[in-house]
This record gives C-alpha cells, structure tokens and sequence, in this order.
C-alpha cells in the first residue's frame, strides 16, 4: 500500500514539544520522494533506530552491565573484542534481521556478510555497520557510536555475495550514525541534506535537533593520530607543519573515536585525517564501514572527503574488510590539503 493510502497525511502540528521525531521525518522525506512507496525503507531505518536506543542504552550502564570489558577474543580487523562489541553486534543483526526486507547484513565484527533473506525481491536492502566503533575506549567513558550504511540489492543473482556488496560509496541510499556522548544523537542522510536527532530519554524517542546540517566552509581544529606523524606521508607531514604555522591559529583535537571526532568537524569544521602509517600502510579504518558512510554524510553537509587520491565514494571496494586513508573536512582545509598532495614540494 502507497504512503497516500495508508493515510499519511500532512496534519499541521500545534505544540509547546518538538514532536517531529525521527521516525516522522523519514516517513515525511520518503513520502515526498516516493510518493509510491511502501514505507519498507522507512520500517529499515526504524529497525536501526530502535538497535541505537538499546546499544545506547547498555553503553550508559557500562559500569553496571554485564556486557563490560575485553572479551578475550579478537574479531576479523586483529582487534580485540569488547563485550559490547558482541552485544550491538547482536542487536543490529536481530533489529535488521527481522524487517523483512534486509537480505544481506555486514559487519565490521563479521568475517563474511550474513544472508537474511535469498532472494533480493524480498530482501531488497543490503545493510553494513560497525556496530560499537571506538570502542577500545569504553572502559575510560569516552563517546562511542554506531555507524551504518545501506544500499539497494542489484538481483544480482549468481554473483557471490561479496560482489554484491562490494558496492562504491555512490550508491549509498542512506547512511549515519548514533553517537552515544553527553546525549545520543542520530545523525543520518538519504542523500537529501543531513540530520540530526537527540535522544529525549523522558518519552525514549529521537527528536529534530538540527536539520539540514551544513559542515563551515572553514574551521580551527585539525584532528589526527600526531603521534605517528613520523610515518605519515611527507605531504601529510607538511600539511602538518602549515596547520601549525598558519596564522589561522588551529588547535588540535583528537578523541580516538571516529563518530565522536567526525561529529565535531561536522558542527564545527576543520579536518579529521587518518594517513596511512607504517602499521597501517593502507590507512586503519575501514572503507565499507567507517570511511564511505562518512564520506556520504560529509558531502551531502557541503565538506569533502577523499583518501588522498580521490574521493573516497569512488573508491571501487577490493574486499570487504578493505582500509582506505580518510581525510575529511571543511572545503577550505581540504582544498589546502589537495595543494599539498598535488604539489608536495612547493606549497
Ligand atoms: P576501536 O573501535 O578499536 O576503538 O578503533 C577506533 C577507530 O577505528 C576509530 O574510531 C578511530 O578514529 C581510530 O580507530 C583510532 O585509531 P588510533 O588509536 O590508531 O588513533
């Protein structure tokens, strides 16, 4: 049944309490977009707000909750798992799992994308996310977050099912995050501006906090790992020594948490970078995961995101767990950076 049908209709809203919440302004976008559609896409993202509400909720009780702490063991990225790690893992897979409409899920803790539903007819979404990302710092109350990142199901039949999901960042329908910080906030796109919604934990429900978000064109923080600086690229390395010696007075902030330092740059501008290093030759985040729902959300808030070479929505994924440098930012520390990478030994 169409949205029409079913009866969506604009009702004027009259109240002291913002009441546009998120599930009403997916409803509203998609209904203007498709006027056709079914609403599946939109019980998709009620099924990753509902896993934010619960991860959030046990990331809060951490100290309390028996999920806390490193498991012992290691997941496919070489890192070791937190109990958390397993725990939103396992809500995302069961929210999403049972929409009816996902038929494949990804995950940055899976080593193999799991099939919920054969036939793309019905399982015509293709969800990936980092279920718990940063969170080595969970044990110290830092900000953690959720990322995800959806894309529609090619029927691609007889592909393997890597291929199928090996999809550039382009043909991302919606991607986002939950940052759980000194309030939980979604901030998502379908690639009609960026919004962002906060947690009203009196009625449990996301609200509009700010819609249409725009990145500065300009910032003053810079945001980086410095202490691998040694190993970074040397157009990195200058770039560096020109952030610090501008008269733009720039002021480092690094949190160690991608949602958290991304959502800063978001509000406030500047640059976040992670280059490659010795360790990560290929850069340490992931590009179907981290870098490509990032990448997405900063364009569409007018910042730019590339890997060094381009940008990182072209980047034709190799392999599912593949790492890609990420430099992303407001368009003026970008367009400095470029300079730099194009021309590295006269800026
Ligand atoms: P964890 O999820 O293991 O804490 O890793 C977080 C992360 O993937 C990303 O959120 C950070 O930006 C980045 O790693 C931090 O890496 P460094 O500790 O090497 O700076």
């Amino acid at each position: 049944m169409a949205f029409a049908a079913q009866g969506f209709e604009r009702v004027p809203i009259v109240a002291e309490y913002n009441i546009n919440t998120f599930a009403r302004h997916v409803v509203t976008e998609q209904q203007d977009l498709h006027p056709s559609a079914r609403g599946s896409f939109c019980w998709l993202l009620n099924g990753i707000e509902l896993a934010c509400k619960i991860i959030g909720e046990e990331v809060r009780r951490l100290g309390l909750s028996r999920a806390a702490g490193s498991t012992g063991t290691i997941n496919v990225q070489g890192e070791e798992q937190q109990g958390l790690d397993i725990f939103a893992n396992k809500v995302l897979m069961d929210c999403l799992g049972s929409r009816g409409n996902v038929g494949l899920l990804a995950s940055e803790e899976n080593e193999e994308p799991i099939v919920m539903i054969e036939h793309p007819e019905q399982g015509e979404y293709i969800v990936m996310f980092d279920p718990l990302d940063g969170s080595s710092n969970l044990d110290v109350n830092v900000s953690v977050g959720t990322i995800f990142s959806v894309y529609r199901r090619a029927g691609a039949h007889g592909k393997a099912l890597v291929e199928e999901v090996l999809q550039t960042g382009r043909n991302q329908i919606a991607a986002g995050y939950a940052l759980y910080g000194s309030s939980t906030v979604i901030v998502y796109t379908t690639g009609q501006g960026v919004h962002s919604f906060t947690l009203d934990p009196a009625v449990g429900t996301f609200v509009l906090s700010h819609s249409d978000m725009k990145m500065p064109a300009a910032g003053h923080i810079y945001s980086v790992n410095e202490a691998y600086a040694d190993s970074f690229p040397p157009y990195c390395r200058r770039f560096l020594h020109w952030l610090k010696s501008s008269d733009e007075a720039y002021r480092l902030r690094y949190i160690g948490s991608l949602v958290a330092d991304f959502h800063r740059t978001l509000l406030k501008g500047g640059i976040f970078m992670y280059p490659p290093t010795s360790f990560f030759p290929e850069g340490k985040l992931r590009l179907m995961y981290e870098a490509n729902p990032i990448a997405f959300l900063a364009e569409q808030a007018g910042g730019m995101a590339t890997n060094g070479t381009g940008a990182i929505l072209d980047v034709v994924p190799g392999t599912l767990h593949q790492r890609v440098p990420l430099f992303v930012g407001s368009t003026q520390e970008m367009t400095k950076l470029r300079a730099f990478i194009d021309r590295p030994l006269k800026v």
